[in-house]
């Protein structure tokens, strides 16, 4: 090991960032040199620059010091030939994902088949295990019993790994594929009221689909922006078909500027609901006026709340 052995300038090149930024995060977060010689400066080994490089990784994603420092200090040690791969690449994944399982708290034995099924890149069993839950209990009990606690195992075990990304994306699209034959199944007649749009930069868009999908299966017509919807975009789009509600989802806190939020209650057809969704929004800096709700279930029962209460105004 010693001969891989690195100064704190060797690893600041490698890893594009400044030596005193090294010095920060070995006195805060406990990410130092471990190797030891005596009568030398501490040098950085293969492992403790790949717990680095994952630091530098999420630091540069927006995810706070503090938790890229613990995700960074419970990543497994690499495999020494794998490590300078690692030191040199920016993209790829610190540690592959070397089998394991996805963890699923306390969900039932579906979510477990389809961590399994994840797992292996099974599409075909992805897709049948998700077909058959929306078969026999629909979108809310899906999400929240099958889908949910295998995309925040998923979430756990990349944060942990930096693996896993081939499995995060072939879930994803399953899911998205669902949601979308979901929502036509239950094809809905009538004026969209209800407008959906992802805030600027965000591409998270399942929640959002799965809210589309449970609007489709209750009846309710909405109109689906998608992905990074830059503010000007989604103010035109309240212009021009006038939403009684508009749900603005924001997974992390990098896309949840609540500016956005002001434009829409500041736009000439302001809807008479302003939902923030998702876990990037800060109940705190939140607009007067815009509601947050917890979960799925409750984000559907407001747009359905605004839908009937225009259907009792318009006497229908
Ligand atoms: C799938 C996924 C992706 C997919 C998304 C595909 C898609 N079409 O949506 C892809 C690959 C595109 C992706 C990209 C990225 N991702 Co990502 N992703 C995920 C993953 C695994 C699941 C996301 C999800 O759908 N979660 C849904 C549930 C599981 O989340 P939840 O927090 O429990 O949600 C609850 C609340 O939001 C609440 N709720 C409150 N109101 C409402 C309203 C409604 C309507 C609903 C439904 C729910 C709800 O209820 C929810 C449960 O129902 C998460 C892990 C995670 N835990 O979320 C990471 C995660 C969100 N991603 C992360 C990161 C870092 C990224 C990238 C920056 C990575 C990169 N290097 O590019 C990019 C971000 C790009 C961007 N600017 O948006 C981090 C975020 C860290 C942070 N705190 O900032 C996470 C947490 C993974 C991790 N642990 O590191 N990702």
């Amino acid at each position: 090991m010693a001969d891989e052995a690195l100064s704190a300038g060797a690893v600041a090149r490698r890893l594009g960032v400044a030596v005193t930024t090294l010095r920060t995060w070995h006195q805060r977060y406990g990410l130092g040199p471990s190797e030891h010689v005596p009568g030398h400066h501490r040098r950085y080994t293969p492992a403790d620059l790949a717990r680095l490089e994952i630091m530098r990784r999420l630091t540069a994603e927006g995810v706070s010091p503090a938790e890229a420092a613990r995700w960074a200090r419970q990543a497994p040690d690499p495999m020494p030939a794998a490590t300078e791969t690692i030191a040199r690449s920016r993209t790829r994944p610190p540690a592959r994902d070397g089998g394991g399982t996805i963890p699923v708290g306390r969900a039932g034995p579906a979510a477990r088949g389809l961590a399994r099924a994840a797992m292996r890149l099974d599409a075909a069993a992805i897709n049948e295990t998700i077909a058959h839950a929306m078969a026999a209990g629909g979108v809310v009990a899906t999400w929240e019993g099958l889908l949910r606690p295998v995309l925040a195992g998923i979430g756990e075990r990349h944060a942990a790994t930096a693996g896993l990304i081939e499995v995060e994306h072939l879930v994803s699209r399953c899911v998205s594929e669902a949601f979308a034959a979901a929502s036509r199944a239950h094809a809905t007649t009538g004026p969209a009221r209800i407008l959906l749009s992802c805030a600027d930069e965000e591409q998270h868009t399942l929640p959002l689909e799965a809210l589309a999908a449970g609007l489709a299966e209750a009846g309710v017509s909405y109109r689906m922006l998608g992905a990074r919807v830059p503010v000007a975009a989604l103010v035109e789009a309240v212009t021009r078909t006038g939403p009684a509600a508009v749900v603005l989802w924001s997974h992390t806190r990098a896309t949840a500027d609540p500016t956005q939020l002001g434009a829409l209650l500041a736009a000439p057809r302001r809807p008479l609901l302003v939902l923030a969704a998702g876990p990037g929004w800060r109940a705190d800096a939140l607009p007067a006026g815009v509601v947050r709700p917890v979960d799925l279930a409750e984000a559907l029962s407001l747009a359905v709340a605004v839908r009937d209460s225009l259907d009792q105004s318009r006497g229908k």
